[in-house]
């Protein structure tokens, strides 16, 4: 079983290297969190490579001087396992996998269901809701005490992926979780007011700017937003993932059972950021993975070379056939 041998690599290991995907978030960031704190619990070294900058609502986690940027000087840093949690595929760390020239055993950690098994030890489990989930799973395994600063962690990460408990990936076994986390003291109003209530105010009028913009296709079932490079410049936003703001108001919508972002990327030319939203009927994993990306039933995204309006058409289209065919 591969958790098994995930265990045995934490046991059989001293100095940890651990990094997550690029647009780092909740999930993504409580895991690395967590796992650093399980680790060091049991005696061993561990530091965090992430290649994108701390998200906003996230200052107030504990811990995060223990986090280093891919760009920063990162000479002394030595580690002879690389773990990479909530990831579906190694270059989705941006440029961090470039630092395992040494071909140190690599741990991968995920629930997403597209995930490549890029690990020389994989532990994926889509019915997972959360990386978190799983990593609470090792606290368990390896008999390391929960303390309030893990519990906190973990409960960001199965906070944020569940869209605060009500995506279809909430179980029975996520609530137990949680009500175990909650029983550490966690301040839920304050977590919740940090992470979800922090966006600078020029981000807040991007956001308003790009739900005004809203199109609707299909009967009202799909539902789409777009931002060009040139309306992200106007409005000199430092958020950088709108995406749950906007899509929380398109699923909202009567009728609509997909939504999608359109997003052009600054920093490389013809280069769209898509992110999908299914209400359930439409497999939005699939639509994703149609484009070499990927992620869950309810909620995915792929990166697509081309231009925004030639991009978008295509990806309409793909949708709108997926909708043709439950119709
Ligand atoms: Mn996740």
């Amino acid at each position: 079983m591969s958790l098994k041998k995930v265990l045995a690599q934490i046991k059989n290991h001293d100095n940890f290297l651990i990094t997550s995907h690029v647009n780092i978030e909740g999930d993504a960031l409580g895991s690395e969190l967590a796992f650093l704190r399980l680790v060091k619990a049991l005696g061993k070294n561990a530091v965090i490579v992430n290649e994108d900058r701390l998200p906003y609502g996230y200052g107030f986690l504990p811990g995060l001087s223990n986090i280093r940027k891919y760009k920063d000087n990162l000479k002394g840093i030595k580690f002879d396992c690389f773990v990479v949690l909530d990831c579906s595929d190694l270059k989705r760390t941006g440029e961090v996998y470039r630092m395992n020239k040494e071909n140190k055993p690599v741990i991968n950690i995920d629930h997403h269901v597209c995930n490549c098994r890029f690990g020389t030890f994989n532990w994926v489990d889509p019915y997972a809701s959360s990386a978190c989930e799983m990593i609470y799973e090792l606290y368990k395994k390896l008999g390391v005490k929960l303390d309030k600063d893990a519990a906190l962690f973990l409960y960001v990460g199965i906070l944020t992926d569940t869209g605060s408990f009500r995506y279809s990936n909430t179980t029975s076994v996520t609530h137990k979780i949680v009500a175990e986390l909650l029983s550490f003291g966690l301040d839920v109003v304050e977590i919740y007011k940090n992470v979800y209530g922090n966006l600078p105010f020029k981000d807040m009028k991007l956001v308003t700017h790009v739900l005004n913009n809203i199109k609707r296709r299909h009967n009202g079932q799909l539902a789409w937003f777009e931002v060009s490079g040139a309306v992200l410049k106007k409005y000199k936003a430092q958020y950088v993932d709108l995406t749950d703001y906007v899509m929380n108001f398109a699923r909202a919508i009567k009728d609509v059972e997909v939504a999608v972002l359109f997003k052009e990327n600054l920093g490389v030319k013809n280069e769209i950021r898509v992110n999908f939203r299914s209400q359930g009927k439409i497999d939005v994993n699939k639509i994703a993975q149609g484009f070499c990306g990927g992620g869950h039933k309810a909620a995915s995204g792929c990166t697509v070379q081309g231009r925004l309006a030639d991009v978008r058409s295509r990806v309409l289209k793909k949708i709108d056939a997926a909708l043709d065919a439950i119709a």
